[in-house]
């Protein structure tokens, strides 16, 4: 399989190339490509030191499959060239996630939507799949009405240069600032910018991505999203109201045998999900699973995940899995 992996030299670009090698993905032609100023710079495939093309070269090479991890904008600019030949597209910036004629896909949620006239597929949020991977074997159950979700999102979501803002304000140097306040021993509640109706992009994609995954309109989603200095992963915590009653031990079954969720909930050990312990790791973790006594039918929930593995990478690549064993083979 010819692979085109565009973005190769950023961190999430970096998992995709260690997630592609972990998972053995049948890659016969890597073909690294990113903007202008990373051209010529070497990324370690399988033992094997390869240049970073430009996006032309990288079509013009024609891969079967192209992973792309850069920016909406080029997403919109550069997948559409691909897919003209026939290559399978698996984008995971926002550009595509809402459009009615692109998939949102969460393999162990949704995976069986994917169809052979499908060239490009949307890889979601990192903070909506750890969700939905949770809240989607809940939801076939238990049928999910309404979320209130908190977001303590991890500096990698931003990118190298806010780990680095993070790193310096440690060490106490001076830093370049990502973000309009320092991050060390704070926490922003702001992810990505403000809308005009209050919310900031980061809590409606939770919003309108839940439902298009879920395939419910019903779906009520509120979040907050608040970046905190962490480097391991998002944590979540999660405020669900279902239609029909639970049973909470019947709840902890269904999530001890989710597809990808492991559940830590054992709280008079100490033991509960934390950055510290998703950090490289692909599984989505769940635990305080507790009844809300406050409301019918409602339950909490704490959830993290490794932002930069399931949250972008893995995904991703689970989906190009997906099209290989579907329509590639
Ligand atoms: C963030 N989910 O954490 C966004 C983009 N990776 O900033």
């Amino acid at each position: 399989m010819k692979v085109a992996l565009v973005g190769a030299t950023g961190l999430v670009g970096s998992e995709m190339l260690k997630v592609l090698e972990e998972r053995n993905f049948p890659v016969t032609e890597l073909i690294p490509a990113a903007s202008e100023k990373s051209i010529g710079k070497k990324i370690t495939f399988k033992g094997q030191q390869i240049p970073v093309v430009s996006l032309q070269e990288a079509v013009e090479r024609k891969p079967d499959i192209a992973i792309f991890s850069a920016g909406g904008s080029v997403s919109l600019q550069w997948a559409p060239r691909f897919t003209a030949y026939g290559c399978r597209v698996v984008d995971n910036s926002s550009a595509w996630r809402m459009d009615p004629d692109k998939k949102l896909i969460v393999p162990e949620v949704n995976g069986h939507l994917l169809q052979s006239t499908d060239y490009i597929i949307a890889n979601p949020n990192c903070s909506t799949i750890q969700m939905v991977m949770v809240l989607g074997p809940l939801h076939q159950r238990y049928k999910v009405r309404r979320v209130v979700i908190s977001t303590y999102q991890s500096v990698t979501g931003t990118g190298a240069r806010a780990v680095a803002q993070l790193m310096a304000e440690r060490k106490g140097e001076s830093t370049e600032k990502i973000y309009p306040h320092p991050i060390d021993l704070n926490c922003i509640p702001q992810c990505d910018v403000f809308l005009d109706n209050g919310y900031t992009k980061e809590e409606m994609k939770l919003t309108h991505e839940t439902v298009k995954i879920l395939s419910d309109p019903e779906i009520k989603v509120t979040a907050t999203a608040v970046r905190i200095p962490v480097i391991g992963g998002h944590s979540e915590s999660v405020n669900a109201t279902f239609k029909h009653a639970f049973d909470l031990d019947e709840v902890k079954d269904i999530l001890s045998s989710a597809p990808g969720v492991r559940l830590l909930d054992n709280p008079s050990k100490f033991e509960y999900p934390m950055p510290l312990l998703s950090k490289g790791k692909d599984d989505v973790f769940v635990g305080r699973i507790r009844r809300d006594f406050t409301l019918d039918n409602t339950l909490n929930l704490w959830i993290v995940a490794d932002n930069l593995r399931k949250g972008a990478a893995t995904n991703a690549i689970q989906i190009a899995e997906l099209l290989v064993k579907k329509f590639l083979m």
